[in-house]
């Protein structure tokens, strides 16, 4: 299995009633085994796709306060967007088992940045779990459902690109049952008004110290003595560290999976060996912390030393380079693979988009295009280079009612279906709300083409989503962008430039890779 076919499947045999989730490379496949499995059709378990990852957090806190297991699951910058409800989960603490499944992307594979939500969890005061292969992650869902009942917190899990995507053999262990409905009875702690939420804020630090107990006896951080030369390993970097060592590793190992840090047995291996490499995929979460602001001594080694790289994932070769060995041995095959470029399919509707607006801005001397995530953000590449920006979900109307305001014109907007309802909403609300002289195109292509073919939230319902909001009738124009409609689409752009207020354009054409989809399903 997958790492997240892993995890998917781990849940529901631990009894979960719903995965919670919005699409979001690596994660997406979780949440896609779920709702192809027939096992968790027949126990009726919810797997539709939630509008962004904040309801998808909130709607399982909803589920884990009737008592029941939920699972939810985001990519790393989804986290982000999540983080209100994440962060008070863990103040309110849950009744039915939460496990919030974050899946990081160092390297920046398909991601704008490479932040590593261990920080999170730490952040917000909850245990995290971090699987070393597929047969931990599998395991390990019932392990944290567990652990989240036992003592009433959410956990975080987390996952990087390659334990995500990688495939190993899986064994399955009982299947168990959902629970049964019920409630908590301290109801105060649920309403966090200053008074509930200092009380819970001190029993969440009281139960630090048995957590980070827990962790020091957790089955799956693992210390074996060796020789002086020690290695904390954490999460998939465990798993590069004993490919490296297929005889056996003769150095001193911390296996780290479980978190709060197992601060006992890190003082053990510091204290034993003479050196110690923390291997970590993501950011130096465990040897900063280790390092702290004073160390000298120059024993913590890691991505801080230059050991491993500052940036980017952990391979099992530099792994190798960085535990000593000369002799070289590539487990990658990256370097005998040519780079390819993504671009728009051939066919694609964003394509005529671009092709549309870059001749009528043209037109103008300081036009700028705020765009957003998607497909359709591989505008910015040639031949089209027809974005200016691209920051993070929804950023493209709420950046171009701002330079409108600073007096930019023509500002327009580009978002694809998925990320409008996502989060372009309330900054279409925030433009119709001060009248921001602003041109807004919601390329539909009726799916989240991005992440592999998803239902879209909005579907046949965003003409009503931009009346309701406010949008003015005349001033909301639906297009077919296609090669032949090219002029009808470039006098509409013109038209609604020239409206001295906010204008939303849907150019509407389903996704070809989606089409062609349905066409061989029939
Ligand atoms: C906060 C966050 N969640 C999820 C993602 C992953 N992601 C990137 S683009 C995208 C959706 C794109 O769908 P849409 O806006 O309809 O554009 P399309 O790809 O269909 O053109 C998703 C889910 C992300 N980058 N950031």
């Amino acid at each position: 299995m997958l790492g997240d076919q892993a995890i998917a499947l781990g849940a529901i045999h631990a009894g979960i009633t719903g995965v919670y989730a919005y699409p979001g490379t690596p994660s997406t496949e979780i949440t896609e085994y779920i709702q192809d499995s027939l096992l968790a059709k027949e126990r009726g378990i919810h797997s539709q796709w939630c509008t962004n990852e904040k309801t998808a957090m909130e709607a399982a806190l909803g589920v884990s306060y009737v008592g029941k297991r939920a699972l939810v699951c985001m990519k790393h910058v989804g986290l982000n967007v999540a983080a209100d409800a994440f962060v008070n989960s863990s103040m309110t603490g849950t009744n039915g088992g939460l496990v919030v499944l974050v899946a990081d992307d160092p390297s920046m594979h398909s991601s704008q940045n490479e932040q590593d939500s261990r920080f999170y969890g730490k952040f917000a005061f909850t245990p995290i779990f971090e699987p070393s292969s597929q047969q931990e992650a599998y395991d390990m869902v019932r392990y944290a459902f567990d652990v989240s009942e036992k003592y009433e917190i959410p956990v975080l899990m987390r996952l990087t690109t390659r334990m995500a995507h990688s495939r190993a053999v899986v064994e399955t262990s009982k299947i168990r049952e959902q629970n049964e409905i019920k409630f908590s009875e301290d109801k105060s702690r649920w309403v966090l008004l200053p008074v509930n939420a200092r009380r819970r804020y001190n029993e969440l630090l009281a139960v630090q110290p048995e957590l980070e107990k827990l962790s020091c006896e957790s089955p799956y951080n693992l210390y074996k003595k060796g020789n002086k030369l020690g290695v904390i390993a954490c999460g998939i970097g465990y798993n590069y560290l004993m490919e490296n060592y297929p005889d056996g590793c003769d150095r001193t190992v911390l296996k780290i999976s479980q978190y709060p840090l197992p601060k006992e047995l890190i003082r053990k291996v510091v204290n034993e060996c003479d050196e110690v490499l923390v291997i970590e995929d993501g950011q130096p979460f465990v040897e900063e912390q280790l390092r702290g602001l004073l160390d000298e001594s120059g024993k913590i080694r890691g991505r801080l030393t230059g050991e491993l790289p500052r940036v980017g994932e952990l391979t099992p070769d530099n792994v190798r380079k960085a535990l000593g060995f000369t002799h070289d041995v590539h487990f990658s095959t990256s370097e005998n693979v040519v780079g390819r470029p993504p671009a728009l399919c051939t066919g694609c509707g964003h394509r005529d988009v671009y092709d549309a607006l870059n001749e009528v801005l043209r037109e103008y001397e300081n036009s700028k295009v705020f765009s957003d995530i998607g497909c359709y953000t591989l505008g910015a590449l040639p031949p089209f280079r027809a974005i200016d920006t691209c920051v993070d979900m929804g950023a493209s109307i709420t950046m171009a009612k701002g330079a409108a305001d600073g007096g930019l014109f023509p500002s327009v907007a580009v978002i694809g279906d998925s990320t409008f309802t996502h989060s372009g909403i309330t900054g279409l609300l925030d433009a119709v709300n001060s009248n921001a002289n602003v041109t807004i195109v919601i390329s539909d292509n009726l799916t989240t083409a991005m992440t592999g073919g998803q239902d879209s939230a909005g579907y046949e319902k965003l003409e009503d989503i931009c009346l309701g909001v406010g949008v003015e009738k005349e001033h909301l124009r639906i297009v077919i962008p296609l090669p032949k409609n090219m002029e009808e689409i470039k006098n509409t752009i013109r038209e609604e430039i020239e409206y001295n207020g906010v204008s939303v354009i849907i150019p509407r054409r389903e996704c070809i890779q989606t089409l062609k989809k349905k066409t061989r399903k029939k």
